[in-house]
């Protein structure tokens, strides 16, 4: 292992990249086949999205990508992580296979190899083939079967090309928050059990993810799942908060963390989810826990724990409520944590051996940031950017295996529910006029690429 030291240089293989996700920035919502999606179908309930958004639109990258790509290479980005839309494959999500979807990601893929950008690929950010839902969605195993074909046909497709691969955004996100909560598509709020289900097919398909890329993706391939796992940091860095804040870690992030990585469920959230836990076939798990080359984690914010004072409620930890002054972005759940870099790293390579971890998004957002005289003074990000980062080099310096870092986002674009207003790009994109105009922080952070140093 190579020492580095506060003010060395990240490792030269080290891997900074900018992401972004299909439904987000491509618009063309029906072009060329593309089958509707379940936020396409989301954002015309009314009320559901800020301003009643739709992604018919969005930064138009569908038509823009060599012009969009043109400019990460002048920034000096040399690793872009992106995600494939399933219903430009599969519009109905399992019937007919639309080819001018794969020619769409054929040219995509041909114009970043132009730029000299390596594509890290998502199989799924979110953007379920609407048909899909209308059969149960993520409640039905009907979606998992669709999903292993689909991620079948996208690995063969491309595998000649894609080297990295990322099974699923977020699992949380697509299956609490859509079908529990219901405050992202297809914004249904069910019972725990049938979120607990959503839950075990999700792993099902990340599974089915490994397997293809496995069986199709050729020398070379590595896959891994992206998480948002609940991250906490230690409230002081003593023994006794650390192994509070390990503790926490476990137990909350087992039933995904856990079981992709051949525990199971565990015994805790068996007894919490009781007759609600999921209903698990006959070699599931072995699916579930095929090995994996890295671990994808996506890390916006942390709660702070502490030791002992759970004690009452039988937990050896205490997780402390935020003040209301607490400092945050403008997204109401986006808590300025820098050290969640550095502890969800650091606690998942103890946890779970992971020899190798990317940080595949990290990014704050802010509501509109004007564009004066050509430039936006995004310098609330430079700071959110320059902080984490520090975090970052922090953990590599303890020997943890962090060997990349993802900022979310390259451009402003569709933050789901917070429609186009909530604004994470280092690129601010005019979305009456599709103008792209790179930030502050895009100036900052290709600076941090080319000397691989944080400044
Ligand atoms: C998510 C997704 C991204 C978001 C980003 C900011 O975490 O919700 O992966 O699509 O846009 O995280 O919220």
């Amino acid at each position: 292992m190579t020492t580095i030291t506060y003010s060395s240089p990240f490792p030269n293989d080290f891997v900074f990249g900018v992401a972004a996700a299909s439904a987000q920035i491509e618009g063309a919502a029906f072009t060329d086949g593309k089958g509707e999606s379940i936020w396409d179908h989301f954002c015309r309930i009314p009320g559901k999205v800020a301003g009643g958004d739709t992604l018919d639109t969005a930064c138009d990258h569908y038509h823009r990508f060599d012009e969009d790509f043109a400019l990460m290479a002048s920034l000096g980005v040399k690793h872009y992580r992106l995600s494939i839309a399933w219903p430009r494959i599969y519009p109905q999500g399992d019937g007919p296979l639309n080819q001018a979807g794969l020619d769409f990601y054929h040219r995509l893929f041909a114009s970043m190899a132009k730029h000299g950008i390596t594509p890290w690929v998502t199989l799924f950010h979110w953007d379920l083939p609407q048909a899909l839902e209308a059969r149960g969605g993520w409640t039905s195993r009907i979606t998992v079967d669709a999903f292993a074909r689909y991620a079948d046909t996208v690995v063969q497709a491309f595998g000649g090309v894609v080297k990295h691969w990322i099974t699923l955004n977020e699992i949380r996100c697509f299956t609490l928050l859509a079908y529990g909560y219901g405050s992202k598509a297809p914004g249904r709020q069910e019972s725990a059990a049938v979120v607990n289900q959503t839950y075990h097919h999700a792993l099902l398909c990340h599974g089915h993810g490994v397997r293809a890329v496995r069986a199709h993706g050729g020398a070379g391939a590595r896959v891994g799942l992206t998480d948002n796992c609940d991250v906490c940091v230690p409230v002081t860095e003593t023994p006794a908060d650390i192994a509070a804040a390990k503790a926490w870690f476990a137990e909350k992030n087992a039933h995904i963390l856990g079981a992709i990585h051949g525990r199971g469920y565990d015994a805790a959230y068996l007894a919490r989810t009781g007759a609600d836990a999921p209903v698990v076939a006959a070699g599931d798990f072995e699916l579930i826990s095929l090995p994996t080359d890295f671990l994808g984690l996506n890390i916006y914010t942390a709660t702070y724990v502490r030791a002992g004072q759970g004690a009452a409620q039988g937990e050896p930890w205490e997780a402390l409520a935020l003040p209301h002054n607490y400092p945050r972005a403008d997204s109401a759940w986006l808590n300025l944590v820098p050290q969640a870099i550095y502890w969800a790293s650091r606690l998942c390579h103890e946890l779970y051996g992971h020899a190798s971890i990317f940080i595949t998004e990290n990014g704050c957002g802010y509501d509109e940031e004007p564009v004066v005289k050509g430039e936006v003074i995004d310098l609330h990000r430079r700071d959110y950017l320059r902080n984490h980062l520090r975090e970052a080099h922090r953990a590599i310096a303890d020997g943890v295996p962090l060997d990349g870092y993802f900022l979310w986002s390259f451009i402003d674009n569709y933050e789901w529910e917070d429609g186009y207003r909530r604004r994470f790009g280092i690129v601010h994109c005019d979305f009456d006029t599709l103008q792209r105009t790179p930030k502050l922080s895009a100036r900052y952070y290709a600076d941090v690429m080319r000397t691989r140093s944080i400044l």
